[in-house]
């Protein structure tokens, strides 16, 4: 169990790392894992995200053992670009705002590392996660109070909004229940707004809080491996992931920018022009995409996002 002086030094190294939005929460239970993963199993899952069909996701204490407490992160990665919908009306395609900077998992596991040297420092068993352990990052964050479901499915921080991305630090310590704020778990505070469930151009969110998988456009062209399957959506002008769902929230408006320069667009991947994009051959690709989340798609991948985009 903590104590208040180790909560006290734990928020002091978060501020020192300019991390503003944390939370606390105790490792959720098998009861809280368990039934999460199987309301997954019964969705319709694409061939790319088939590793959510892994036991572990169901029980992730199995890799953790010693988990007591999870230390919940929201870093903001909004900036003062204009938004897909303005932009991609031309010639123009469009690579989503979370990935058109440095890639968020190594600029994360930086800012947690200090926080997991800090708490091995102080005798505590620490690990790190950002997308790299089978965990259920936006119920986590709602234990711990860092924001509430909205319609679109994404986590939304009432100060910051949507645009965020969602890390954790694992560690022995067992959080005060107290600890756990204000989990707000349901989408009241969309009230009657559908704006989300209207604009998605495949029809991918129920209205409910929940997205089918098989249909958002982020599972294809972000997490498909090989070649593109014939029943893959279309893409519209998306040529990596869809910012579409959180363009339209009245949540992300007027909101705090980012303040990690690293997440403003690197260059040519600002909505880049289709006639620059097909000049490139692989090689320029790679280079393009290079440090970027893009690289998970890998270059052969966005030239076939680029030619499903333009029927070639
Ligand atoms: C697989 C995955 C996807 C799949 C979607 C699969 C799915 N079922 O949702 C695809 C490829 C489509 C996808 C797309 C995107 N993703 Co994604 N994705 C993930 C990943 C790896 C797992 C999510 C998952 O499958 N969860 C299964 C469901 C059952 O659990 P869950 O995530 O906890 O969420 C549900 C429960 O919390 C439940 N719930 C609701 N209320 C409550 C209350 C309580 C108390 C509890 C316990 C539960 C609960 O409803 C939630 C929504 O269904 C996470 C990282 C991670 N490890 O969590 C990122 C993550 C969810 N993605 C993220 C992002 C940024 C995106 C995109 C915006 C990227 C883009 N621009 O294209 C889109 C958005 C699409 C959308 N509208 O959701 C962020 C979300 C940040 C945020 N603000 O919420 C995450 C957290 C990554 C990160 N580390 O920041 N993604």
């Amino acid at each position: 169990m903590h104590n208040d002086k180790t909560i006290d030094r734990i928020i002091f190294a978060l501020e020192k790392e300019n991390i503003k939005t944390f939370g606390f929460c105790n490792f959720p239970s098998f009861e809280e894992t368990n039934s999460l993963w199987q309301r997954l199993q019964s969705s319709e899952i694409p061939l790319s995200l088939s590793y959510l069909r892994k036991k572990v996701w169901g029980n992730p204490k199995e890799f953790v053992t010693w988990a007591r407490g999870i230390i919940t992160f929201a870093i903001p990665y909004n900036t003062t670009f204009e938004n897909s919908i303005e932009v991609t009306k031309s010639d123009r395609v469009w690579v989503s705002r979370y990935s058109y900077g440095d890639d968020y998992h190594l600029i994360l596991r930086k800012k947690l590392k200090l926080i997991k040297h800090f708490l091995l420092q102080e005798g505590f068993k620490a690990r790190i996660c950002v997308d790299s352990f089978p965990i259920f990052e936006r119920s986590v964050a709602v234990k711990s109070g860092l924001g509430f479901i909205g319609r679109n499915g994404l986590l939304i921080n009432e100060m910051i909004g949507s645009y965020l991305f969602l890390g954790e630090v694992i560690t022995d310590i067992s959080f005060d229940e107290n600890i756990e704020l204000k989990a707000v778990s349901d989408n009241r505070f969309c009230s009657k707004c559908n704006r989300c469930v209207d604009a998605c151009p495949t029809k991918a969110l129920k209205g409910d809080g929940s997205v089918n998988p098989s249909k958002c456009i982020s599972s294809y062209n972000v997490e498909w491996r090989r070649e593109l399957p014939l029943n893959a959506p279309n893409f519209f002008k998306n040529l990596f992931g869809c910012d579409i769902c959180q363009e339209v929230c009245p949540y992300n408006r007027k909101k705090p920018l980012t303040e990690e320069s690293c997440f403003k667009p690197k260059k040519g991947l600002y909505a880049p022009r289709i006639g620059d994009l097909l000049k490139m051959d692989e090689i320029e690709i790679e280079k393009l995409i290079e440090g970027t989340s893009l690289k998970r798609r890998g270059a052969k991948g966005i030239m076939n996002n680029l030619k499903k985009i333009c029927s070639l």
